[in-house]
């Protein structure tokens, strides 16, 4: 199996791109960015006349525009030689002041002397393509650039620091071992007990394989949560104060709240931050039992709440505290229904009136803010647990792209013991072990797809 990874890449990724690294708005310093054959020439251009310093040594430098022999900036230059470099090309950094007016002349000049605008992420796409990082290193950049919260931090930099590569390619490597057991069994036939012994080693090593996937994708559930965030599900009939829920934790007014039953249709999904703990949070329709007067539109919002309730990883089952019929049996057929991974039971207006029902309930006002905090706690202690179960020593999964390949791996296993059971020739037993490899290069390698690289490399900034 050639590793896709490792080719050279084509010509064009080296052309001359240049970009804004640092952040947009005035700062002290801007940092900009270039790559490509020939930027150390192009350059050299703009710096005083002299030779160029050695690569790695940041050194102060007026930049003058060649053609006026104006000068545009004072500023500090660093050259990098390819391979040696981010990108593995030609490149060097200019760190000039970060005024706006300074950062588009200096980008200007070296746009007028051949390099284009880079593409958002074309640093690290050709960092990917010229073998410097594989794919989930390039994603975890992506992801460490991106994180707000210490788990998302904690899961991006699993992904960068190379800990899901160097478990796939073991994996990898254990199904090239079984394959080439099992193509010595095609070559030679007819050498009865080695037969047996091979087709051991092949079943074996398969098991093997399966057997890390399986504990991989397990590891998914909380890792989705470290990277993306608790998805948190509010649940409940009209008017029990969801949508007022949502507002409050979001500290503003998302969601439309009035006193008409059936007010939130549509689903609403946000993002925030709860004692540093990233949630989505999703408030929906309210439920009611199927009727010929529930419009079409509200039907269909309560259908979306459903199937959200139970892909999330925490439903609040919410019911007004004022009402005289105790909602547990209510909660208890919503909880058969749809098997949450964890809820929990919010008494709503508890200004109004306490619970009298028995039963766990968590019991809170937004009105009088009552209940809210220990509600927020409740939300990072659940986010904590989910995240505290991943193992930091082993690898595991937190993209849904990896957890994708990672199931067409096991399905082709699967199929592999399948087609053993049945006494399948051996050349359909390499098929299926081949496809288990292909999946899984997918996670690491060059996809051979231009359409997941853009797909992947376009939610880059732009300088990274
Ligand atoms: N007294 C009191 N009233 C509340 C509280 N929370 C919500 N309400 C009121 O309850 C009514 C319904 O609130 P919503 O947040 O719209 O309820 P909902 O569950 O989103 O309702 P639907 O969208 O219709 O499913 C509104 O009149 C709110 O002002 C609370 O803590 N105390
Ligand atoms: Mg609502």
């Amino acid at each position: 199996m050639s590793d896709e990874a490792l080719k050279p890449a084509p010509e064009s990724y080296s052309a001359p791109i240049a970009a804004l690294a640092s952040g947009q708005g005035a700062g002290a310093i801007a940092m900009i960015r270039l790559s490509g054959s020939g930027v150390h020439a192009l350059l050299r251009r703009c710096l005083p006349p002299g030779p160029i310093w050695p690569e790695r040594m940041l050194r102060k430098c007026q930049l003058t525009d060649p053609a006026t022999g104006s000068v545009v900036d004072d500023a500090m230059v660093v050259f990098f030689t390819g391979p040696r470099s981010y990108t593995g090309e030609d490149s060097a950094e200019i760190h000039c002041h970060g005024g706006a007016y300074i950062i588009q002349s200096v980008l200007a000049l070296l746009y007028r002397l051949g390099c284009r605008p880079a593409e958002p992420g074309e640093f690290t796409r050709r960092a990917f393509l010229h073998g410097k990082l594989d794919l989930t290193a390039a994603e975890g950049i992506r992801e460490l650039i991106d994180a707000q919260s210490h788990q998302q931090w904690v899961a991006a930099r699993h992904l960068a620091s190379g800990q899901l590569k160097l478990a796939i390619d073991s994996l990898r490597h254990t199904l090239v071992g079984a394959l080439a057991f099992l193509e010595a069994q095609i070559d030679f036939p007819d050498e009865g007990d080695t037969a047996h012994l091979h087709l051991g080693m092949v079943r074996q090593r398969a098991l093997a394989v399966r057997t890390e996937i399986e504990r991989l994708a397990a590891s998914y559930s909380s890792g989705r949560v470290a990277s993306q965030g608790l998805m948190v599900a509010l649940f409940g009939a009209p008017n029990a104060g969801k949508s007022t829920l949502m507002n409050s934790l979001l500290g503003r007014q998302r969601a439309i709240v009035t006193e008409h039953a059936g007010t939130t249709r549509d689903y609403l999904e946000e993002r925030c931050l709860v004692h540093g703990r990233l949630l989505r949070l999703v408030d929906m329709a309210g439920i009611r039992a199927p009727d010929t007067s529930i419009d079409p539109v509200e039907a269909l919002g309560i259908e979306a709440a459903r199937r959200l309730a139970s892909e999330a990883d925490l439903v609040l089952f919410l019911a007004p505290a004022d009402s005289d019929v105790d909602p547990s049996p209510q909660i208890a057929s919503w909880r058969a229904e749809l098997q949450p991974r964890a809820y929990l039971q919010i008494a709503t207006k508890a200004d109004l009136r306490q619970p009298s029902w028995p039963g766990p309930w968590l019991s809170l006002s937004c009105r009088s803010g009552e209940g809210l905090d220990a509600l927020r706690q409740a939300l990072a202690d659940q986010v904590d647990t989910y995240v505290g179960g991943l193992n930091q020593e082993q690898a595991f999964v937190t993209s849904a792209r990896h957890q994708a390949a990672l199931q067409d791996a096991h399905a082709a296993l699967t199929r592999f013991f399948a087609a053993d059971a049945a006494g399948a020739y051996e050349e359909l037993l390499a098929f299926e072990l081949q496809e288990a490899a292909k999946a899984l290069v997918a996670i690491v390698g060059r996809v051979g797809n231009e359409d997941v690289l853009d797909r992947i490399f376009s939610e880059f900034c732009v300088g990274k």
